[in-house]
């Protein structure tokens, strides 16, 4: 900032609307992992081959290398952009909220996997090629591009990139398997997509003020980006589900989920793959709401952190069980 004196953020004087209505939203989903009984799903686990548990462990690794990137430089990054200090103040829950992600792959782990299994996960995320890609890919944009530029990677990278690794944990949920894993998974899902929706919005903003030329120009660059991530993440995919068979399909949900990114920033969707093309036991596992399962009744969807009754002593002592 150019000026010589500090402003105070006034919160009764909102230059933009949808910074406090996100404000809002993102504050009353509030969720931590601590707060999810993932030990409820070991039973589950120990059913799963051993070509299962290596893919799940994969997957949480390389969805842990991304939220990483988001909660060390994606957010700082577009803070450097923001329009607005309630866009600033989104940007901090923000985050905050891509350690909350980052963490709680974790804590599966913990649950879930022995000492050396997670060391070999770590160690396999760190040195893949294709993870390490797209890691470099964005971090570059991050560093070096556009303030338009620089939205359009953290929306390719949580409304697309993500998805090739949540495909495994939707696939047991609507399979009724791994539920407790899954509501972190889907936690994290409702999040990514109000952050998707809200970065997508200050996009369009950018957007739409440019001249029709820089417009075409900033179309053509996304479309290039997005085909190059898309060609990387066919690749990823084949390594991580050939052996189980899954790869045609994981491809299908990751075109679906790339013209979500688009739209998100207002563009006309790259393929044809729509909602009715995914596999039905992954939107099923998608849109599972808050039955069949006690515990969603609870948090899950449902999960609400302060709302109407007032806090005491006791809010700090008991978790869930109140
Ligand atoms: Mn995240
Ligand atoms: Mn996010």
């Amino acid at each position: 900032m150019a000026n010589t004196y500090y402003e105070a953020i006034n919160w009764n004087e909102i230059e933009d609307v949808i910074d406090k209505s996100t404000w809002e939203k993102l504050t009353e989903q509030f969720w931590l992992d601590t707060r999810i009984p993932l030990s409820n799903d070991l039973d589950d686990w120990r059913s799963l081959s051993e070509e299962e548990k290596q893919l799940v462990g994969y997957v949480f690794g390389g969805l842990t290398l991304l939220d990483t990137i988001q909660s060390e430089s994606g957010m700082e990054r577009l803070r450097e952009d923001a329009r607005t200090p309630h866009e600033e103040a989104v940007l901090n829950n923000i985050q905050f909220m891509e350690s909350v992600h980052a963490k709680s792959y974790s804590s599966i782990f913990t649950t879930l996997n022995t000492k050396a299994e997670i060391d070999d996960i770590f160690e396999w995320t760190n040195s893949n090629e294709y993870l390490q890609k797209k890691a470099e890919r964005i971090n570059e944009i991050y560093k070096n591009g556009t303030p338009l530029q620089k939205k359009v990677a953290s929306v390719f990278l949580e409304t697309f990139l993500f998805y090739s690794g949540f495909y495994t944990p939707l696939y047991y949920l609507g399979n009724n398997k791994l539920a407790n894993v899954a509501e972190i998974i889907k936690l994290i899902i409702r999040d990514e997509s109000v952050h998707g929706t809200y970065i997508g919005y200050k996009f369009q903003l950018g957007f739409n003020a440019l001249p029709e030329e820089e417009q075409e120009e900033m179309r053509n660059w996304m479309y290039d980006l997005l085909f190059e991530l898309y060609e990387n993440e066919e690749r990823y995919t084949e390594q991580l589900y050939d052996e189980l068979g899954w790869t045609e399909e994981v491809k299908t949900f990751l075109r679906y989920n790339a013209n979500k990114a688009l739209m998100n920033m207002g563009q006309d969707p790259l393929f044809p793959d729509g909602a009715n093309d995914v596999n039905p036991i992954v939107m099923n596992g998608i849109s599972t709401g808050t039955s069949n399962h006690d515990f969603f009744s609870q948090v899950g969807n449902g999960y609400l952190l302060g709302t109407v009754e007032a806090m005491n002593d006791n809010d700090y002592l008991i978790g869930l069980d109140n």
